[in-house]
């Protein structure tokens, strides 16, 4: 892990893991970071780094975090009672077992806050989900699929509510689920990637 608790990858700008570096249109400018990625533990970056991705193909601004809700309290508090201040509209908070991040996120930001559960070895991923969904009345958590699923449907479920005001970003999430439908084969293949994939796996 980075000593800034940032997940390294590809492409970060010294500002914080932007990576929208193809932005053009809409309310969407460079730098104004829009979509916060937080997740538990390094571990979790495999899962959540989908979410990422996702968000570079629409030119979403956003960053990737490091955020513990046990061994980071004080980051995480300061992480989400400040985001919307910073401009953050939506928080995409991943983590795994007794995964209590996006909830005490949530209780630290009005912002939404759409849940990832990551799969889990003790019980695939099945603590996580119940721990992210079930919870009470009053604070929402938005919660998505358990793992690389979850990671990416977070990621269009926020490009989504961005689009509602920015007409630029509304198209370009129509442009990806034509590109979707286009990919479908009409026959199934020895050895090609699944819908959607570019790898085989
Ligand atoms: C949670 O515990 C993290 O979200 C992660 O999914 C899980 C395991 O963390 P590590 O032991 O791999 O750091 O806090």
């Amino acid at each position: 892990m980075a000593a800034t608790g940032a997940p390294t990858q590809a492409g970060n700008t010294q500002a914080g893991n932007i990576r929208a570096g193809n932005i053009q249109a809409g309310n969407i400018q460079a730098g104004n970071i829009l979509v916060g990625i937080i997740m538990g533990s390094q571990s979790d970056w495999p899962t959540l780094r989908h979410a990422a991705d996702t968000l570079d193909q629409l030119a979403v601004p956003h960053e990737a975090r490091i955020v513990s809700a046990h061994r980071t309290p004080d980051r995480l508090r300061e992480y989400a009672a400040t985001a919307r201040a910073r401009g953050l509209r939506v928080i995409i908070a991943g983590a795994g077992g007794a995964a209590h991040l996006p909830g005490m996120c949530a209780s630290w930001t009005p912002l939404p806050v759409l849940g990832v559960p990551v799969e889990s070895h003790a019980l695939k991923g099945m603590d996580s989900l119940l721990s992210i969904a079930q919870m009470p009345a009053g604070i929402p958590v938005g919660t998505l699929a358990i793992g690389r699923a979850g990671a990416v449907n977070a990621a269009l479920l926020a490009a989504a509510i961005l689009a509602l005001g920015d007409p630029a970003l509304a198209a370009r999430l129509d442009a990806l689920r034509a590109a979707q439908t286009a990919a479908v084969a009409a026959a199934p293949q020895d050895g090609a990637a699944p819908d959607g994939r570019s790898d085989p796996a």
